[in-house]
């Protein structure tokens, strides 16, 4: 399910048969949050550019489950830990600029959504938020988030339509510019999905 996997069946595909490229389309098929917008969805829309390959599929930020006491190390939350993602962990998009922020209001509730290209069995959902005096000008690490979700939505290892919606309440006392880390842990796997979304409070 790693990129490297697939773009070389992806690349024996085109010299074979299109079934190749479609099962292996299948295979590497996950999710991203578009609600509020990830910067893996920013950058699949264009809406920021020169990102990478993660334009091609904004579904693969996939890592090792168990965050925050494990999984992605810090620096490479937002990606996953996988280098070819790096693009998403940065402070800055790519051309320097601010990530385009999602405008929010504390205390009241969000609905959060899911895109799914696969639905695999789903431990549960979790969303952490930045801190406030949050460190902006790194790459996001667990020094910077509140390490308890402010939201969890158990899923019991079922697995979800293809787009999926859930409304949590956001916390109060936060203003200004912050990361909301949403995390989809698989049930029967070792890996977890991981999108951070900017927002204003
Ligand atoms: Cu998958």
């Amino acid at each position: 399910m790693r990129t490297r996997t697939k773009l070389s069946a992806a690349a024996v595909g085109l010299a074979t048969t299109g079934a190749l490229v479609l099962s292996s389309g299948g295979a590497s098929g996950h999710g991203y949050t578009d609600l509020p917008v990830s910067r893996q969805k920013l950058c699949q829309n264009g809406t920021v550019t020169n990102c990478g390959s993660i334009q091609w599929e904004p579904q693969s930020v996939e890592g090792p489950k168990g965050f925050p006491a494990s999984g992605p190390a810090d620096g490479q939350i937002c990606n996953a830990g996988l280098g070819q993602f790096g693009q998403l962990s940065a402070a800055r998009t790519p051309s320097g600029g601010a990530w385009p922020t999602t405008r929010v209001t504390g205390g009241q509730n969000y609905t959060f959504r899911w895109q799914f290209t696969a639905m695999h069995a789903t431990t549960d959902f979790k969303y952490y938020v930045t801190k406030p005096g949050w460190n902006q000008n790194h790459n996001l690490a667990r020094s910077d988030l509140n390490l308890t979700p402010f939201f969890t939505v158990p899923y019991n290892g079922q697995r979800p339509p293809s787009t999926l919606s859930h409304s949590g309440r956001l916390p109060t006392g936060l203003s200004g510019h912050h990361v909301i880390l949403a995390v989809w842990t698989i049930a029967d796997t070792g890996n977890a999905f991981y999108a951070c979304s900017d927002v204003t409070f």
